[in-house]
């Protein structure tokens, strides 16, 4: 067994909500936020069996798109309190960042 973590954006999650149903694939969705934009995004946890992971990769694949978003740098004080706005940069978010990792053991109680 194995357990993927894929991390997509909000806005492709509940497609990939969708297909998890329809393929009869088990997940949990957690409301996760990225460490560089500070902005949220989706974290699936599923939990499958080895001959899964594929299509599991598969539909985390045809459903995450790749997005270009804004984001301002903080702003720098020196040490005259001489303050510099950051100018906006463009990044490219996604589609997706997904984790396989082995599952020593799986229980339901
Ligand atoms: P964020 O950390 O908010 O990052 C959003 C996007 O900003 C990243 O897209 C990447 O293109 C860019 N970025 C991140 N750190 C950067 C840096 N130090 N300098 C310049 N640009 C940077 P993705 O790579 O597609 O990542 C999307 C989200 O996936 C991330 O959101 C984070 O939540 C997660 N993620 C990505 N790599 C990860 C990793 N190695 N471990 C854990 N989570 C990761």
């Amino acid at each position: 067994m194995k357990l993927v973590i894929a991390i997509v954006q909000d806005k492709d999650a509940n497609n990939l909500r969708t297909k998890f149903v329809e393929a009869n694939i088990r997940a949990t969705r957690l409301s996760t936020t990225g460490g560089f934009l500070k902005s949220g995004n989706t974290t699936y946890m599923i939990g499958v069996e080895d001959d899964r992971v594929d299509e599991v990769l598969a539909l985390i694949n045809e459903t995450s798109r790749t997005r270009q978003q804004f984001m301002t740098p903080p702003v720098n004080l020196d040490a005259q309190m001489d303050s510099t706005s950051g100018y906006p940069v463009e990044v490219q978010v996604g589609g997706a960042t997904v984790f396989v990792m082995p599952v020593d053991s799986f229980h339901q109680f």
